[in-house]
């Protein structure tokens, strides 16, 4: 029997088979959890239903996390089918395209700031909110962040901020929820070739950057962000709140590159 037998887990972010967050909820369900997912817009719902079906899913509803009406009814939806919650996995970021390049000061704008931060932050607060009387002692919230939230990171620009602003939400919702015996923790992953990865100017040289200098000596994958997650969420964790996990081969440590 898994590690998350009895759990009941909802995942946010799903949107292809390289989704951290299908790293998620493979990991999540391999050890026993029953799941739940949404997926962004009509665009994705077909990919999104098909790996849920992998996962015996078939609880797949929409939620753009912008909307409060939209996440209303995703936990009005799900407490016709659960009585409770036990995870909820948020893996989900946006900002403009256009401010992901260049100079920081230069490229970023009022509109990009406000909509990385409702997107990529507040909206792990607001799943929070929504989900409150769902929550139970013993649910646990996690969502995944990025070394540029305490780190300047090329072309990251509005993301880090953001990412900073993830951080400062989780520690500020653990101590919060901690009482009620409901635990918050963060993963911050090595970059990946994902969708929201696709077309960054530079991947490739920082995989590459990572290979030949993160202690591991290569990145990271999706399974093993899902591993990290799945464990966070479960009683094995239970003396674990208000953490940021680095899953990414030991690279945050580096002071120096070796060559
Ligand atoms: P991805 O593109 O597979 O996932 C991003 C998800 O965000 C998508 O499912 C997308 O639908 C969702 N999303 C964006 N705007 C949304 C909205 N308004 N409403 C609902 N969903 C919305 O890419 P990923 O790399 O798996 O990203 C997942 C998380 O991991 C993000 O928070 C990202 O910042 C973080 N992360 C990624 C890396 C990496 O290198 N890939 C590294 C560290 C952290
Ligand atoms: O968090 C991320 C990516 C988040 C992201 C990606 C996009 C691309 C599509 C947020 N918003 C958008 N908006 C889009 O229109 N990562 C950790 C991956 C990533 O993105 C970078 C990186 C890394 C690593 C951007 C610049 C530099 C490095």
């Amino acid at each position: 029997m898994g590690f998350l037998a009895g759990k009941r887990a909802l995942i946010v972010g799903v949107a292809s088979d390289r989704s951290i967050a299908w790293g998620i909820a493979e990991a999540m369900a391999r050890e026993g959890a029953e799941l739940a997912y949404t997926y962004q817009n009509d665009k994705l719902k077909e990919r999104v239903t098909e790996l849920a079906e992998q996962t015996n899913s078939r609880l797949v509803l929409p939620l753009d996390v912008a909307e409060d009406t939209e996440i209303d009814a995703v936990f009005s939806r799900l407490s016709a089918e659960w009585d409770r919650i036990d995870i909820i996995a948020h893996s989900v970021a946006f900002a403009p395209r256009e401010q992901l390049s260049g100079s920081y000061v230069d490229t970023v704008t009022r509109d990009g700031f406000r909509l990385a931060q409702d997107i990529s932050s507040y909206s792990f607060v607001a799943l929070a909110k929504a989900a409150r009387r769902m929550l139970r002692p013993g649910s646990s919230l996690i969502t995944v962040s990025y070394l540029a939230a305490v780190r300047t990171i090329p072309n990251y620009n509005v993301m880090g901020p953001a990412k900073a602003s993830l951080e400062a939400n989780v520690r500020f919702m653990a101590s919060d929820l901690g009482p009620s015996g409901i635990r918050v923790n963060c993963i911050s992953a090595g970059p990946i070739k994902t969708l929201a990865a696709a077309g960054i100017g530079g991947m490739r040289i920082m995989l590459h950057y990572m290979e030949k200098t993160a202690p591991l000596r290569r990145g990271v994958t999706v399974q093993e962000v899902g591993n990290a997650a799945a464990f966070l969420c479960s009683d094995l964790a239970t003396g674990i709140t208000g953490e940021v996990l680095y899953v990414d081969g030991g690279y945050h440590v580096i002071g120096m590159s070796p060559e």
